[in-house]
């Protein structure tokens, strides 16, 4: 029986050069989020910021009133961190209740670090 001669294989054609994109940062990024904002100011009822809360992030009456607490006594809370078209969503609801209901409540949207 004859022995086959060994050969060396050349890999220096194949489709397998993984070293070229080892230093390519890969593009894919997660989407930004955005917090919603509530600001304090000195005439929109308690109560109608409570609603507020509930109705529109979905919090028990129990989450909302300590919220609107916050807002009180420290000017601003993050009420919500969402997606910019659902931030966007909340922000022109609240505004639009408000302005319905002649109250000056402030509600504003900034993107998350
Ligand atoms: N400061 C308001 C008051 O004393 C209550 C209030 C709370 C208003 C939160 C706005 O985002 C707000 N009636």
């Amino acid at each position: 029986m004859p022995l086959q001669p060994l050969m060396m294989t050349d890999h220096s054609d194949d489709d397998t050069d993984a070293g070229v994109l080892t230093k390519t940062k890969p593009k894919t990024k997660r989407p930004p989020r955005y917090k919603v904002l509530l600001l304090n100011d000195d005439y929109t009822p308690m109560e109608f910021v409570v609603m507020v809360l509930e109705r529109f992030f979905g919090m028990t009456h129990a989450q909302a009133f300590e919220i609107m607490l916050t807002v009180h006594k420290k000017g601003v809370a993050v009420v919500g961190v969402f997606s910019h078209e659902i931030a966007e969503t909340k922000v022109g609801q609240v505004m639009d209740f408000a302005r319905r209901h002649q109250h000056p409540l402030q509600c504003t949207m900034e993107k998350e670090e």
